[in-house]
């Protein structure tokens, strides 16, 4: 039995995660799930699962929570959250909450030695030296969560690293993969909010229409894998079939495929370094007889260039992009920026942001302060 947490249980990817645990009872032990404020949804999912503890930030639904769920330790805020990813005894913790403040809970699970599953990118891009660093002192495992990583792990299974001459992340493209850029001016919320392959949650879609979303994953494969950013491409490909692929030295390409579904990235970091068996819609390749492949446009995403210079740069910029980018989404979707001032708000932190090279924690949350600050003062 291996025990389990899960942070954002309510979430996307969190419930696709507990559907897969149904079919796999006797192999997981769910130690505690937690979400944010969906208390009906964390109830139904505590009584079908009957995990130790449940966990919610959102202090006014902790009676209506103790009430329904008498035979459950029931406990509530952030410093519960991150006490629970102390526990030592647990094998693996699924880090899937959403945005900028799941950086505290993958350090709390790192500095524990617990084996973290993560599908909080955001974490990685904004403190990728601190969490490898981690990682590698306490002797436990960062286990990609997304598809594109986990793809690029399981092709470098049984490879010598040093043997890579590229990585090849596969890209959507999102919906706006078409549009010209001079009809981006008239684009909504309700357009952008609308993902051709994939149904994620909110901040992840408009992630995907901005293409900030590749951008991080580039800075997310540089601190995962350790190859450097000019040997990391982006590959449009609309169908996504292929999650991505890793070029070697001597010119083969391997790829993964399957159909877009998170159910495979998130079995494979749980399962590692087995696989279990899913009844679910295989790949045909009759059905998809035409995989095609495009030149990602830095002209109409760039938010794309934004990430790679960030990256590339260093030091705390890429805490300035992930936290500049989550409250500028954030305005955008509240009505209060256009689509096109989502790359130009986070370009303006980034301009005026002087970096710390080799940060520390505090370093990161005195970074993530001054973005903060600097955009509600002028937006
Ligand atoms: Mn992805």
């Amino acid at each position: 039995m291996k025990k389990i947490g899960i942070l954002g249980s309510t979430g996307s990817v969190g419930s696709q995660c507990l559907d897969l645990i149904t079919d796999y009872r006797n192999k997981f032990d769910i130690e505690f799930i937690t979400a944010n404020s969906n208390a009906d949804k964390i109830i139904d999912q505590a009584r079908k699962f009957n995990p130790k503890y449940v966990c919610i930030l959102d202090e006014k639904k902790y009676e209506y929570l103790k009430k329904s769920l008498p035979n459950t330790e029931v406990i509530i805020g952030e410093d519960a959250m991150n006490e629970l990813c102390k526990n030592k005894n647990i094998d693996i913790i699924l880090n899937s909450v959403s945005g900028y403040k799941g950086l505290s809970l993958s350090y709390q699970i790192l500095n524990s030695g617990i084996d973290l599953a993560l599908a909080n990118k955001e974490s990685i891009v904004q403190a990728g030296n601190i969490l490898i660093d981690l990682s590698k002192q306490n002797n436990c495992n960062i286990f990609p969560v997304d598809s594109e990583h986990s793809a690029l792990w399981q092709c470098l299974i049984g490879e010598d690293i040093s043997n890579v001459k590229k990585i090849i992340l596969t890209a959507s493209g999102g919906p706006f993969r078409k549009l010209k850029k001079d009809d981006f001016k008239n684009i909504t919320k309700e357009n952008a909010l609308k993902h051709p392959n994939w149904t994620m949650g909110s901040k992840i879609t408009i992630d995907s229409a901005t293409m900030m979303n590749k951008g991080f994953e580039v800075i997310e494969a540089y601190w995962l894998f350790g190859i450097e950013y000019k040997n990391i491409d982006i590959v449009v490909h609309p169908q996504s079939i292929i999650h991505s692929m890793i070029e070697y030295i001597d010119g083969s390409i391997k790829a993964q495929l399957s159909e877009p579904s998170m159910r495979i990235p998130i079995q494979f970091a749980l399962t590692y370094p087995d696989r279990f068996k899913v009844e679910d819609e295989k790949f045909n390749f009759f059905k998809n007889d035409k995989l095609t492949f495009e030149k990602p446009d830095f002209d109409k995403f760039p938010c794309l260039k934004l990430a790679y210079d960030a990256g590339s740069k260093g030091g705390t910029y890429t805490t300035v992009l992930n936290v500049a980018n989550d409250i500028a989404v954030d305005l955008f979707l509240k009505d209060k920026i256009h689509f096109m001032e989502i790359s130009e708000v986070i370009e303006s932190c980034l301009d005026s942001h002087d970096s710390i090279s080799n940060p520390e924690l505090e370093d990161i949350y005195t970074t993530m302060e001054w973005t903060k600050n600097k955009i509600l003062k002028e937006n």
